[in-house]
């Protein structure tokens, strides 16, 4: 998990050592089972986790753990074929006890949240270990064989097919909205199972995403040609975050649909933010997170934000609040939503037909 960048603390870094020297030795048949390469990997999964474990008990959110452990074990059983499913459920489950043990001999006073909090995700990896469920979500909704073509392109490293391909549905009406929400949306999320399922490999879940922007930036000529309505969205990832690709189409849809977009792009800091909402006093705000490790910040630009300029429209969104249960219902925001045509909507009923009527 090498480009998730989260600030774990000392106190954070000395507890991951002490987890996986602890696992080592209550478990020595790791020692043949994983080489120099894996004991590197499973470190590092160690801070990864301790950076959920750590946001989840901040938020009193346990979905966020439970969520994060499951895939964690999902991947694991993806990646360690030579390993059973049943060898795998027993490491994670030893994991987790030995999480629980260390995590209350430095914080007891977090006690009763941490260990119901491990029991339930102990409950969640033992019932995956016994349904594994494949999932194919392309394969279902709209644009089915649109989408499975633009995968296959994807995967065959046929660029100019992609570009061709979502070019031509464009022409024959399609709608863009559909075009990036139904088709493209869809096609990533497809790229991502696949890479968790090991069934794809990191280069080229890169060139799906690289392709990906290509084909969109054909729109631009569409997108930048719509009437404007005098409005302003600024629009950006907080933290360390890298997942642009979703907020960049937010920010597209909104141009096509006549605001001015002022796109930051990913891992914009908390000051840089202040300081373009300063300059720009856009009408809204949107704040995009996927790793949910960044919701704490996410939180504190909210916070800011709301303490400057209270009247002004605050939108959070992205994967992150997926795996939280209904987190953004407890901050201060106007409106979260799952997909970008949903905000569109929300934002025509609430910003534009107000600035009509005055
Ligand atoms: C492409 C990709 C990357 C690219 C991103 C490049 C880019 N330019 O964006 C790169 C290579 C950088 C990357 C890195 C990593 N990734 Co990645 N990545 C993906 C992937 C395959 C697609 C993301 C995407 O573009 N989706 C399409 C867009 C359109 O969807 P979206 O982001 O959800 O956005 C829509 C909505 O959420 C919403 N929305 C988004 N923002 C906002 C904001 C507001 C205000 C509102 C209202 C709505 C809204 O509107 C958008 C449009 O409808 C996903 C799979 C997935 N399920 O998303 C994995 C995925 C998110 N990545 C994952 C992981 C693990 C990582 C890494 C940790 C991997 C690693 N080995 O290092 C790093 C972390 C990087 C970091 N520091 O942030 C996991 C996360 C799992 C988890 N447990 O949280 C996923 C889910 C893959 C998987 N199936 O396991 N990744």
């Amino acid at each position: 998990m090498s480009l998730l960048f989260y600030n774990l603390n000392d106190d954070m870094k000395s507890l991951a050592k002490l987890i996986f020297e602890k696992h080592f030795e209550l478990d020595p048949k790791l020692n043949t089972e994983y080489d120099d390469r894996r004991k590197m990997l499973m470190y590092e999964d160690i801070l990864y986790s301790l950076g959920f474990l750590d946001t989840s008990i901040k938020f009193s959110d346990d979905k966020i753990f439970v969520d994060f452990t499951v895939w964690i074990y999902q991947l694991m059983c993806n990646l360690m074929k030579d390993l059973s499913r049943e060898r795998l459920k027993d490491q994670m489950v030893l994991h987790l006890t030995i999480m629980r043990t260390v995590y209350l001999e430095h914080f007891s006073e977090k006690g009763d949240s941490i260990t119901s909090l491990i029991d339930i995700a102990i409950k969640a990896v033992k019932e995956q270990s016994d349904s594994f469920e494949d999932n194919k979500k392309i394969e279902t909704g709209k644009f089915i064989d649109i989408k499975k073509d633009y995968l296959e392109c994807l995967l065959k490293n046929d660029t100019k097919g992609a570009v061709e391909l979502i070019g031509n549905i464009a022409k024959s009406g399609i709608d863009l909205i559909d075009i990036y929400i139904n088709i493209i949306q869809e096609v990533m999320y497809e790229v991502g199972n696949l890479w968790h399922r090991n069934l794809i490999t990191v280069d080229k879940e890169h060139y799906c995403t690289a392709t990906t922007q290509v084909v969109l930036s054909q729109f631009y000529p569409v997108i930048f040609s719509s009437p404007r309505n005098g409005l302003k969205l600024l629009s950006c990832c907080v933290g360390s975050e890298l997942h642009e690709m979703g907020i960049r189409m937010l920010s597209d849809l909104f141009e096509y649909n006549g605001w001015d977009s002022i796109y930051l792009g990913a891992a914009v800091p908390k000051q840089a933010i202040l300081s373009s909402i300063r300059e720009n006093m856009p009408e809204l705000v949107a704040l995009s997170v996927t790793m949910p490790q960044h919701l704490s910040l996410c939180l504190d630009i909210v916070t800011s934000i709301k303490e400057k300029y209270p009247a002004m429209k605050v939108a959070v969104g992205g994967r992150a609040f997926k795996s939280t249960t209904r987190l953004w219902d407890k901050w201060n925001i106007d409106v979260y939503t799952e997909n970008a045509d949903q905000l569109i909507e929300w934002a025509n009923q609430n910003i534009v037909k107000a600035k009509e009527v005055f």
